[in-house]
Parts: C-alpha cells; sequence; structure tokens
C-alpha cells in the first residue's frame, strides 16, 4: 500500500511507520492520521509482524495537530464533523505493542500520539510538551489525562498550564519516556527492542500489554483479579510449554504464537 504521508517498511517481524511531511515538521493532519490508522490497522492484521515502530525525523517527531487546518474551524465543525477527532484513537485498538521512537518535537497532539504508544524511547534531541494553552486550546487528545498518568499532577500541571518544552532528561526523570539514547542511535535501539519482543510469543505479549493497560482502567483488586486471569490463561499455550522447557534444556525458545 502507498501512503503520501507516512513511510511504512517491514524488518523481519517488525513493522517501522516514519511520519513523514517533514514541511510541516510532521504536524498531524486528517490525511496523516487516517493513513497511520490504515497501516497500523493493516500491520495488526499481518501474521508477520509481532511489533510496531512509530518514528519521525530527526527534527520532529510531530509538532502538534496541524494548526493550519484548525485555525479556522469552528465548534460544530469540530463537534458535529469530528473534523480533527475522528481518527486519533485506532491506535488504541492496535493490541500489538506499539513503541514510539522520539526524536526532536513532540508537542501537542505529537507528544499525545507518543503517550498513546506502549513505550517512548527519546533521542537526546527530544523535546515534549503540550503548548495548546499557547494556541487557546486546551489539549484535545488525551494531554490532560495520560500526561498525569505518566508523570505527576505537579509535572502535568505545569507543562498544560504553561506550555513549556521539557528536554529528554526532564522527559526520563518525570517517567514519560522509558530511555534515552544518543540521536544517531534512536532507530537502532527502537528496532531492536522491537525485534526482542517480536521474537517472544505474540499471544503472551499482548496479554501483558492489555494487562498493563488495564491497571490505568481499574482499582487494584480488579487490576490483580485481571492479571491473575491472564497468567492463569497462559498455561493453555504451547508457547508456555517451550519457554519453560527450553529454560530447563538451557536453550533459547522458539516460540510459535500458539
Ligand atoms: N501545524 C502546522 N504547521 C506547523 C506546525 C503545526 N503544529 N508546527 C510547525 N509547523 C510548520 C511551520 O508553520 C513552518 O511552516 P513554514 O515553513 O511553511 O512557515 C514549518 O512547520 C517549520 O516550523 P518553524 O519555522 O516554526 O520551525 P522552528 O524550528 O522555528 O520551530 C516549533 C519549531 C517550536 C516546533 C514551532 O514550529 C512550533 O511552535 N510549532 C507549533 C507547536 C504547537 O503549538 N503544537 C500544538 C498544536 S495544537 C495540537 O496539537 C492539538 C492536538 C489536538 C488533537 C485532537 C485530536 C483528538
Amino acid at each position: 500500500m502507498s501512503y503520501e504521508n507516512i513511510l511504512v517498511e517491514t524488518q523481519g517481524k517488525v513493522a517501522l511507520i516514519r511520519l513523514n511531511r517533514p514541511k510541516a515538521l510532521n504536524a498531524l493532519n486528517d490525511a496523516l492520521m487516517g493513513e497511520l490508522g490504515e497501516a497500523l490497522l493493516a500491520f495488526e492484521a499481518d501474521e508477520q509482524i509481532g511489533c510496531i515502530v512509530i518514528t519521525g525525523s530527526e527534527k520532529a517527531f510531530a509538532a502538534g495537530a496541524d494548526i493550519l487546518g484548525m485555525a479556522s474551524l469552528n465548534f460544530i465543525d469540530v463537534h458535529k464533523g469530528e473534523f480533527i477527532t475522528r481518527n486519533w484513537e485506532t491506535i488504541r485498538r492496535i493490541r500489538k505493542p506499539v513503541i514510539a521512537a522520539v526524536a526532536g518535537f513532540a508537542l501537542g497532539g505529537g507528544c499525545e500520539l507518543a503517550m498513546m504508544c506502549d513505550f517512548i524511547i527519546a533521542a537526546d534531541t527530544a523535546k515534549f510538551g503540550q503548548p495548546e494553552v499557547k494556541l487557546g486550546i486546551v489539549p484535545g487528545a488525551g494531554g490532560t489525562q495520560r500526561l498525569p498518568r505518566a508523570v505527576s499532577k505537579a509535572k502535568a500541571m505545569d507543562m498544560c498550564l504553561t506550555g513549556r518544552m521539557m528536554d529528554a532528561v526532564e522527559a526520563e526523570r518525570a517517567g514519560l519516556v522509558s530511555r534515552i539514547v544518543p540521536a544517531d542511535k534512536l532507530l537502532e535501539e527502537a528496532m531492536t527492542a522491537a525485534g526482542n519482543i517480536a521474537d517472544l510469543s505474540l499471544p503472551v505479549v499482548m496479554m501483558i500489554k492489555d494487562s498493563v493497560n488495564r491497571a490505568y482502567e481499574s482499582t487494584l483488586a480488579e487490576g490483580i483479579k485481571y492479571e491473575r486471569g491472564q497468567f492463569y490463561s497462559c498455561f493453555a499455550l504451547e508457547d508456555q510449554k517451550e519457554g519453560m522447557k527450553a529454560f530447563i534444556e538451557k536453550r533459547p525458545a522458539n516460540f510459535k504464537n500458539a
């Protein structure tokens, strides 16, 4: 499939999606978000793929939703037409792991998109922010909800109310990103992490993603109960037998996703 606003490729069991609107710092317009959703769903359905990486350019992961496309909209356009919101949640339907590899700006909707991924690997050049307040709007794709869950309330309030940017070091200290790597190693590191995940048992990996996400939607007691159910389910898998047999036989496991 060919796209105009993203570039897609596969490397072994890993799918790589590059946001590609360089002239607008990968600003996320309707067309780009539509293509991103299509590509994600295609890789979700592709049995050869075990993990997905989303990245941008050296300068920008994405500098936010496309301001030019929003500037003239009125309330009815946004509310009734859902012009800017209709395809922003597709990524939440993806059950395979999705890693954000972020270099440069991840602002507004760009930061929100990165937060919708399962974890963020940041280049040392990464800058995160929710600058919407400076445009006279509130964040609209989870900035006020996912940021306080990822960092502290104080940090989330600071970021959303001032609109300032934080660099990669501050973002890692705050818990927004899982690791920082030199910019020239970003893709290599993200693809290696994705490759390692893709070599594991896909049903188990999907259960883990589901279970960790459940922690954000439930009480601790409900979450623990949910995890317990997932744990029991693993014992119905051939991959559990293979994983434990391989450990005992001191050899790498050969998972069959079954
Ligand atoms: N939208 C459209 N175009 C953009 C955007 C954007 N978000 N960001 C940058 N561009 C364009 C610029 O207009 C410029 O185009 P041109 O060359 O034609 O003038 C080009 O990209 C390069 O940008 P700059 O010249 O500004 O580059 P600088 O290096 O000087 O500055 C910045 C980089 C700091 C990133 C600056 O471009 C900037 O501040 N951009 C806007 C950041 C921002 O405010 N983002 C939030 C947007 S609002 C949002 O994301 C709401 C999300 C709601 C989602 C709801 C869905 C559910």
